[in-house]
């Protein structure tokens, strides 16, 4: 049996054959806490390799779309913002070809770059995170490309923007949450609410990227992430609202950020696997899907 190594193990694919690209980023270049997040992306293909193809909630085979997975990008390090360039960059590519760019990291702060990239090609963008942290701040450790300044930075492009799931915030970003257009739902309100979408549909546009930075979900169920924080989400109670999101939305682009793969723990890197995988399947579906 052969399996090569690329997303879910799928027979290498030319990008312009393909629905959907998967572009790893390899960066953890202003990790602050544990590095090791530019292990994440090769984590998370290995894990994908030990996927079923066939998602039992979706009731289909997502892998069937057309998956390409690119060359992973290991960035120049000599400025954080050379590398936000160069993210900018790969994913114009994929979109200029009209493909579906998913992309993995590594740390938080190149989604900025995707988000440029995404902006140029739909004026009418909004952005939507899942994030511990609400990663607000003007500047941080002497760059203001640093994975703590990634909403701001989106923010600062006139993007509507909603940070979901925060409960990890300094005092000196509390003003800035009265900004017009940007929208941060505490944790505390999520947990509760069961119909997360209700409370932030108004903010969403007709294109909406979506960012997971998977310090979201609980360190009990994901541990392996670059800064982990306790009170969070879980699997089920996300799948539900990516489905309702997924319906009522048009999803753009998205990425998965923060694994740890520099920890190799498989339960977190099958976890992000298996996150990619259904969100595909989730943004790709076919018109009638059942669901169980
Ligand atoms: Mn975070």
């Amino acid at each position: 049996m052969e399996i090569p190594y690329t997303f879910a193990g799928l027979p290498a694919l030319p990008l312009k054959k393909a629905r959907v690209a998967i572009l790893p980023v390899a960066y953890d270049g202003t990790t602050s806490y544990q590095p090791g997040t530019r292990f994440g992306p090769q984590e998370i293909i290995l894990a994908s390799r030990f996927l079923e193809m066939y998602d039992e909630s979706l009731g289909f085979e997502p892998s069937e779309m057309g998956i390409a997975t690119l060359p992973e990008i290991w960035p120049n390090l000599s400025r954080p913002e050379t590398v936000v360039n160069e993210v900018e960059k790969y994913v114009t590519k994929i979109l200029k070809k009209r493909v579906f760019p998913v992309i993995l990291g590594g740390e938080h702060s190149i989604t900025a770059g995707a988000v440029k990239a995404f902006h140029k090609i739909y004026p009418k963008l909004s952005v939507l995170t899942l994030d511990a942290h609400a990663d607000l701040r003007e500047t941080y450790q002497g760059t203001k490309h640093n994975h703590a300044c990634v909403s701001r930075r989106i923010m600062e492009m006139g993007i509507p923007t909603t940070i979901m799931g925060v409960r990890c915030i300094p005092s000196e970003d509390l003003p800035v949450l009265k900004t017009p257009g940007l929208k941060v739902l505490w944790a505390e309100k999520l947990k509760e609410k069961k119909d997360w979408l209700s409370l932030i549909s108004a903010n969403l546009t007709e294109s909406v990227y979506l960012s997971i930075d998977l310090d979201f979900f609980d360190p009990a169920e994901v541990p392996a992430v670059g800064t982990p924080e306790p009170g969070g989400f879980g699997w089920s109670e996300t799948n539900h609202f990516l489905r309702q999101l997924t319906e009522k939305h048009r999803i753009v682009g998205f990425d998965v950020m923060e694994l740890n793969g520099g920890l190799h723990h498989a339960p977190s890197s099958y976890f992000a696997s298996r996150l990619v995988y259904r969100l595909i399947g989730l943004c790709q579906k076919k018109p009638q899907t059942p669901s169980i």
